[in-house]
């Protein structure tokens, strides 16, 4: 069933490519040019795991595993078997994912509002960019990309932490873990201070955002405001996964690494700021 509002916004136009053709709902669902696409990727990437998979040698759920090609192939296309499958999803998940945004993005022009929806995806897109695509290919082969399986992409995780001495001293890690958890913090203040003006109590009317502004300036002298919490929201929770990107791309190119490639050691200078190093 339809919304009373839903038929009014199921315009014409706004596509980015292919007119008309594909400018229909099926159901709830917009179609379009990037819906078909989506659904192109998405299937043939998921045969391809079902297939090498069946290729052995198991079905474990939490063991099937789909590895990048080895270090010896480089940048270069590998044999099925040995990485060439990982290849081709790799490309089916970025066709899908890119699909997606840009589904959004024309689910946005029919709708004349904001492009934020496929800008945030975006920064999604971007970080997965950077772990399979970009970092492997500034280090010299695909096998620094990360293994699709549940347990084996948890080891590459753990390996690839431990491989740069300890992964907590990684600085642009240090900064995305921060806005994870300040994104947590301030939704939860979010969630909350709307849920408690929305439910005053029996018989009692809901209460307006003079309310919530004032809840937080009595508490902290501040109010960021109704607009400015999401703002606030969506910046912390990009530069989350910004920072993510980043802190995953400075590992390995050798930059910024020092010797030995401990993160622990990037912090020597530090150590040697002269207020408590003199001399
Ligand atoms: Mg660490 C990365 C937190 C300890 C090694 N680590 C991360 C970051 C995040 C984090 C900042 C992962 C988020 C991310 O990239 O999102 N680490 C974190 C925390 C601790 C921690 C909080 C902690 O101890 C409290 N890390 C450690 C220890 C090391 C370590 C010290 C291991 C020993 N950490 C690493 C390594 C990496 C991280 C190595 C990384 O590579 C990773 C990172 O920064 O990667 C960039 C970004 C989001 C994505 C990539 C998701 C993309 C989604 C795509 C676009 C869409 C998917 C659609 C899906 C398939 C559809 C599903 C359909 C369903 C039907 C709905
Ligand atoms: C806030 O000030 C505000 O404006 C009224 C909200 O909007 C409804 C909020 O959700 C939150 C959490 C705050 C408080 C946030 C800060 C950063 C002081």
């Amino acid at each position: 069933a339809m919304l009373s509002f839903e038929r009014k916004y199921r315009v014409r136009g706004g596509t980015l490519i292919g007119g008309d053709l594909f400018d229909f709902w099926i159901g709830p669902f917009y179609v379009g040019f990037f819906g078909v696409t989506t659904i192109f990727f998405t299937f043939v990437g998921v045969a391809l795991i079902l297939y090498a998979t069946a290729l052995g040698p198991t079905w474990n759920l939490w063991q099937i595993s789909i590895n990048p090609p080895d270090a010896k192939y480089g940048l270069s296309f590998a044999p099925l078997t040995e990485g060439g499958f990982w290849q081709l999803i790799t490309v089916c998940a970025h066709g899908a994912f890119v699909s997606w945004a840009l589904r959004e993005v024309e689910i946005c022009r029919k709708l004349a509002i904001g492009y934020h929806v496929p800008v945030a995806f975006g920064f999604a897109i971007f970080a997965y960019f950077t772990l399979e695509v970009i970092r492997p290919v500034l280090m010299g082969s695909w096998s620094y990309a990360f293994p699709y399986g549940i347990i084996t992409h948890l080891d590459w995780v753990s390996n690839t932490g431990y491989q740069f001495g300890n992964f907590h001293y990684n600085p642009a890690h240090m900064i995305a873990i921060t806005f994870f958890f300040t994104t947590c913090l301030a939704l939860a203040l979010h969630g909350s201070l709307i849920l408690s003006a929305a439910n005053p109590g029996r018989g009692q009317e809901m209460k307006s955002p003079e309310h919530e502004n004032t809840m937080f300036r009595d508490l902290l002298g501040y109010s960021i405001g109704t607009l400015g919490i999401h703002r606030l929201g969506l910046f912390l929770a990009l530069s989350a996964v910004f920072f993510s990107a980043v802190c995953i791309v400075i590992s390995g190119p050798a930059w910024l690494l020092p010797e030995g490639n401990a993160w622990s050691d990037w912090w020597e200078w530090w150590r040697r700021v002269p207020i408590w190093s003199p001399q």
